[in-house]
């Protein structure tokens, strides 16, 4: 049985991973309307992932008998400066959720909830994969932004990236 504390900072943590899947939705269409297919798609999957991250909390509270209380989803911002900003933006939110999963990390060790902990070691690799994609991302985009056929390339080259559900361990 989960604590009433922990279940209720597992129900903000599901509301801001669906704010992040719309975030990126959001990103995802603006993309699609400057015709940068392959950022378009590279978001499409961010979304798809943090649709991922919400639902596998939300199966997690169910399953350890708490109540799921769904809340009201901010609206993302739907206009952006340029690539660079948008990825400087990817990049800030990500250690923002790094910062809200150690929070929730730090309630689990508080609450002696050992099997909250071993469930949320998952989201705290994640998030090092998560910080370490964006970063990558947009130094690459800051070395070829003065290239516009680079920049072509690199969108090409993203076009390829897919969802791939992991693994249940
Ligand atoms: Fe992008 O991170 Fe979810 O957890």
């Amino acid at each position: 049985m989960i604590t009433k504390k922990l279940e209720k900072e597992m129900n903000d943590q599901i509301n801001r991973e669906f704010y992040s899947a719309y975030l990126y939705l959001s990103m995802s269409a603006w993309f699609k309307e400057q015709n940068f297919d392959g950022f378009a798609n590279w978001m499409n999957v961010q979304y798809q992932e943090e649709s991922f991250h919400a639902m596998k909390l939300f199966e997690y509270v169910v399953e350890r008998g708490g109540k799921i209380v769904l809340q009201q989803i901010d609206q993302p911002d739907n206009e952006f400066e340029s690539v660079t900003k948008i990825f400087e933006l990817t990049l800030e939110h990500e250690r923002f959720i790094t910062g809200c999963i150690n929070n929730l990390m730090n309630v689990a060790i508080e609450e002696k909830d050992h099997a909250a902990k071993s469930f949320l070691q998952w989201y705290i690799d994640e998030q090092v994969e998560e910080e370490a994609n964006a970063d990558k991302l947009l130094q690459t985009i800051k070395m070829v932004k003065a290239n516009p056929h680079t920049l072509y390339m690199m969108d090409k080259e993203l076009t390829t990236r897919s969802f791939t559900p992991p693994a249940p361990v």
